[in-house]
């Protein structure tokens, strides 16, 4: 287990040249304090706001989200409505674990996203970035998309990696979090949902890390593991590519990323599968269990998660 570094304010030729090219994360101490969201975002001002805007968010059986242990797709993947400002209550009062339950994320409803040139902001929600500028870490000719994210305590995201192959600056704007990274090396010690099983959330891991089973996932203990503390005013950069989870701490945690296409993407075993994984999308060929190819797209998946980069 490593500590990811601590950093204070850095110039951008020093972030890019230390963290950015190589692919290495860096928490960057208080490197968000200068947002107004950190001043002014606690639930009052955000129900003032933006309270009778209907959002939907996850609802999860447990604290887990995903819960793949729930029975079924529905169950795991399920998702409610209400006004935020109904939402910010749910998260804000009563047991801790119906206040877990809930989360919003931007997979729900995007703050901003640019694709080909075209920036689509949310009319509704887009708001939000009045009080958030995009850091000056992130170059806006790249950037891509940018979420919001709000939850009570007690929430932890399942480990999984972002397919769309983008760095991320994560704003740590309320609460605190605390967040697992593993290198995109590590893929095959983390048994991800495999291409052509049962699950379609190939980019999550099949491991609970709270209570691993280490026979059915005999190396998930011997993979590398980052971690890193987040307070309110943190920025966490995280590699394209790398596996994630959070666990969230705070009574109140909102958070903004922010992701942006490397200029230099590395070459991984994550990259070469989601690649695989595109492809059979692209290609109209059926991944799901049920496939006349699915003992060959497995077998392709697992050797992918086997492969070393740089090739000697
Ligand atoms: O805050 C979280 O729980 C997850 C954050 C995350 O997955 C991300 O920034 O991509």
């Amino acid at each position: 287990v490593a500590e990811v570094e601590r950093v204070g304010p850095i110039g951008l030729s020093d972030f890019k040249a230390r963290f950015e090219r190589p692919e290495r994360p860096v928490v960057i101490a208080g490197g968000a304090r200068s947002l107004r969201a950190c001043e002014l975002w606690n639930p009052a001002y955000l129900t003032e706001r933006f309270g009778s805007v209907v959002i939907p968010y996850k609802l999860s059986r447990s604290h887990l989200h995903p819960d793949f242990h729930a029975q079924s797709l529905g169950q795991m993947f399920a998702r409610e409505s209400s006004t935020f400002a109904e939402l910010l209550h749910a998260i804000g009062s009563g047991p801790k674990e119906e206040r877990a339950r809930r989360l919003f994320t931007g997979d729900e409803r995007f703050l901003l996203r640019r694709r080909n040139g075209q920036t689509t902001i949310d009319p509704e929600l887009g708001g939000l970035l009045d009080d958030v500028e995009v850091p000056e870490l992130v170059p806006q000719a790249r950037l891509y998309t940018v979420w919001g994210w709000f939850s009570g305590p007690g929430v932890r995201t399942w480990l999984h990696y972002d397919n769309n192959y983008c760095h991320n600056l994560n704003a740590q704007i309320t609460g605190a979090k605390r967040c697992w990274l593993f290198p995109p090396s590590e893929l095959g010690k983390l048994y991800p949902f495999p291409l052509a099983g049962q699950n379609p959330a190939h980019n999550c891991s099949q491991v609970d890390f709270e209570a691993p089973d280490l026979e059915k996932f005999p190396d998930f203990s011997g993979a590398e593991r980052w971690e890193a503390q987040l307070s309110a005013g943190d920025l966490l950069f995280i590699p394209a590519l790398w596996l994630h989870t959070f666990f969230h701490e705070g009574e109140f945690n909102s958070n903004v990323n922010f992701w942006w296409k490397p200029e230099q993407p590395l070459q991984s075993p994550v990259w070469a599968r989601q690649v695989l994984l595109d492809a059979v999308a692209a290609s109209g060929t059926d991944g799901k269990s049920s496939s006349p190819h699915a003992a060959l797209l497995g077998a392709l998946d697992r050797a992918l998660q086997h492969a070393h980069y740089p090739k000697e």
